[in-house]
């Protein structure tokens, strides 16, 4: 079983300076479970450099490196994952090319986008946005907790939410049925991504124990 639990998605315009590789090594010692690389402005070479930075030493520790975006990417530097959003290559096509040990996610912002990547065999699904968020802006309304609820209702692959969750909200997410939140902001920004990360883990951890 993979663990997306408390699943960090990098984002180098957010880090403050900091290298995805520092933000990496920090939210990796506070126990973040699976690691999506982000890049929306680079090429494919710096794509690339940027992935077998990260590769080993998620590698090292089993947590999952997952592309975001890019099966060629994926394919290419041996990452456990892709992560397609509704525009991207469906799904079909990118199992049809990797594999089936390759880990598939889809974005899903609404329940028929969620019920249609469960049918079409992803791993698991990205729904979101939870909350408003300034870090993507071209996003369907916000589902909130009751969306949250409804979609994990009828969907049984890992359901991770996306969107505004922080530490003052991540218990409520999970609460509201999802198995793992997904966060930038919340570790990428922090002045101590490590705290902000074992933060995170421990309220993820509470929450998830409280379902049983
Ligand atoms: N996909 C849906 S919302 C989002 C992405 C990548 C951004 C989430 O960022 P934050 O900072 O955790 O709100
Ligand atoms: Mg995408």
């Amino acid at each position: 079983m993979i663990d997306f639990s408390l699943y960090l998605v990098t984002d180098r315009s957010l880090s403050k300076g900091r290298s995805n590789r520092d933000i990496v090594v920090a939210a990796v010692a506070g126990g973040v479970t699976c690691v999506q690389l982000r890049e929306k402005h680079c090429g494919t070479r710096e794509f690339i450099h940027e992935a077998l930075a990260l590769r080993p030493l998620l590698r090292d520790r089993r947590i999952p490196l997952i592309i975001n975006d890019r099966l060629d990417i994926a394919l290419a530097v041996e990452a456990d994952g892709v992560h397609l959003g509704q525009s991207d290559m469906p799904l079909a096509m990118a199992r049809k090319i990797a594999g089936s040990s390759l880990i598939i996610g889809i974005s899903a912002e609404s329940t028929d986008d969620a019920l249609k990547a469960e049918q079409e065999g992803a791993d698991y699904i990205g729904i979101s946005p939870v909350f408003s968020t300034p870090t993507k802006t071209d996003t369907a309304a916000p589902l909130d907790l009751g969306g949250v609820n409804k979609i994990c209702g009828l969907v049984d692959i890992p359901l991770v939410g996306i969107g505004g969750i922080n530490r003052y909200n991540a218990a409520s997410v999970i609460g509201a049925g999802a198995d793992g939140v997904a966060v930038v902001s919340a570790i990428v920004s922090a002045d101590d991504p490590t705290d902000a990360t074992r933060t995170l883990k421990t309220l993820v951890e509470q929450a998830l124990a409280k379902k049983g």
